[in-house]
């Protein structure tokens, strides 16, 4: 194979896709952050970066803007999200490749993740309509109160490599809708999708017309700058993806000055298949989850519990999958596993199931496949049988993983479901109401989703998104998530002659 040639092609291929959407050449070319593809591990671009300073200026220049958006009427604002939409229908398939190109996403994922994009803008544009605020009964006679909520200011983005595109846009649609500014600072192993995404809102905002300028900008640097969104004090919320050790980080520099924080960190999900499940059913569930986009969603299924009476029906099985399932170039095959991001995620992989292996786990799998990419990092997916859950069973590592164990007892094993530190999602497989409805209940999973009869990962924008414990437990996309991007007041109106104070206290000067 000639990778000189090969060469040529992902990175011409990238750049000809940034041109249709309308990124500068300039952003990408001759700069000091260069942008590689996981599919053949080569330099894709140069992108030139912010300085601190002028990351401030950013910041600044988006708050500047939000004083002026948040005076704009919802449903208006609306309007420039349901132009985002369409421009996102429109450049779906350039994104989609874009994605695949540079996150290593088979095409139907990098689709998918697009139309997630899609998703979450139609869902943003209905709630511009109904941003509702609680009228609530007073104590007190001739008085109103009622609840209002307003727009919070500037909304910092921290987003992962592995969703490079959706998880921006689960933020940025809500925030817009709610009339907040965003500026995200995209991981610095993929920018170039984070470029295509500016140029595609600013599309969007050149249709609307009179969007205030600066409404959204895009940090591109390295953690230095991450550090300037999240200490900036005209910051009122950051929405940050990525690892619990990074969420360490964030978390307390943003309660030091009192900001928000949404944080959507690790995931360890887990599965239980209980006797009574449809086992075709799990089997197909348990493939996607477990080794879909080569094991890097953070609600990728990394343990599976199943129970001894249905163990030799299901495991075989599974191994059989995971010793035929197709990994390979996803740009040119139809194979349903692509790449590892880099090589430190390939290494990662490697010393888990070393370790595993120290703790008596029987692995299918694992190894490296060579496509004749020195620096494209493909894996066979691993199984891993292991006696009892410990050593790197508890650790959430970003590789197709997925270790396995038997278990008896249904008490005994929801509390090995939830004896993990992460608390992102999980799932149960059965067709039993009372173990579905346990699994659902209080003293059931733990996790922040919660599923029965399909896998951990996929989940639908239209619910909250997020996890408990060391996930974070911050929500974003669906349901009332929004709330968290707008700020509440509580409005007491008197319309009487008199002055009644609450609480029957007198104070009569
Ligand atoms: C992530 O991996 O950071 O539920 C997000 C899912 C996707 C989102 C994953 N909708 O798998």
């Amino acid at each position: 194979m000639n990778i000189a040639a090969k060469k040529i092609d992902v990175a011409s291929e990238a750049a000809a896709l940034l041109d249709k959407m309308g990124v500068a050449k300039d952003l990408y070319t001759g700069g000091d952050m260069p942008s590689f593809s996981p599919v053949t591990g080569e330099k894709i671009a140069s992108l030139k970066t912010v300085s601190a300073a002028e990351a401030a200026g950013k910041i600044e220049k988006a708050d500047e803007a939000f004083r002026a958006w948040r005076l704009v009427p919802a449903p208006k604002r609306g309007e420039l999200v349901r132009l985002l939409g369409e421009e996102l229908r429109a450049f779906k398939a350039d994104l989609g490749r874009l994605v695949s190109i540079e996150a290593g996403k088979i095409p139907s994922e990098g689709l998918g993740e697009v139309q997630e994009m899609i998703d979450i803008c139609d869902f943003a544009v209905g709630l511009s309509r109904q941003l509702y605020g609680l009228t609530i009964a007073t104590e007190r006679p001739g008085h109103r109160m009622m609840e209002t909520w307003h727009p919070l200011g500037v909304v910092g983005i921290i987003s992962a490599f592995n969703f490079p595109v959706a998880v921006w846009s689960w933020n940025a649609a809500l925030a817009l809708v709610c009339g907040d500014a965003v500026v995200w600072k995209p991981s610095e192993k993929t920018p170039l999708t984070a470029l295509a995404c500016q140029a595609i809102l600013e599309r969007a905002i050149a249709r609307f017309g009179d969007a205030p300028e600066g409404l959204s900008q895009v940090l591109i640097g390295d953690r230095a700058i991450g550090e300037v969104l999240v200490d900036h004090p005209k910051v009122p919320l950051v929405s940050a993806t990525g690892s619990t050790r990074m969420g360490r980080e964030v978390g307390p520099r943003l309660a030091k000055r009192f900001a928000r924080a949404i944080l959507e960190l690790g995931g360890n999900n887990a599965g239980i298949v209980c006797p009574s499940a449809d086992l075709d059913m799990a089997l197909r569930a348990i493939a996607f989850g477990a080794m879909g986009t080569a094991g890097q969603r953070c609600t990728t299924l990394r343990r599976l519990f199943v129970h001894e009476s249905v163990y030799d029906q299901l495991v075989p099985r599974l191994k059989k999958a995971y010793q035929s399932v197709s990994v390979g170039n996803p740009l040119e095959s139809a194979a349903l596993v692509g790449p590892l991001v880099d090589k430190a995620a390939f290494d990662g992989m490697q010393k888990a199931i070393a370790e595993a292996k120290n703790h008596g786990g029987a692995v299918t799998g694992g190894e490296r496949v060579e496509l004749g990419h020195e620096n494209g990092y493909y894996v066979k997916p691993a199984l891993v049988e292991m006696p009892k859950q410990e050593g790197p069973v508890l650790e959430e590592t970003f590789a197709p993983i997925l270790y396995v164990m038997k278990y008896s007892d249904f008490d005994a094993v929801l509390a090995e479901h939830n004896a993990v530190a992460a608390g992102l999602s999980s799932s149960i497989f059965t067709r039993d109401m009372q173990e579905s409805e346990r699994f659902l209940a209080a003293d059931g999973s733990d996790c922040g989703i919660a599923n029965v009869n399909i896998g951990t990962s996929g989940a639908e924008i239209g619910g909250a998104f997020g996890g408990e414990k060391e996930t974070g437990g911050g929500r974003e996309s669906g349901s009332d998530a929004w709330k968290a991007y707008m700020r509440r007041a509580t409005n007491t109106v008197n319309y009487s002659k008199a002055l009644p104070l609450a609480q029957g206290v007198s104070f009569d000067i």
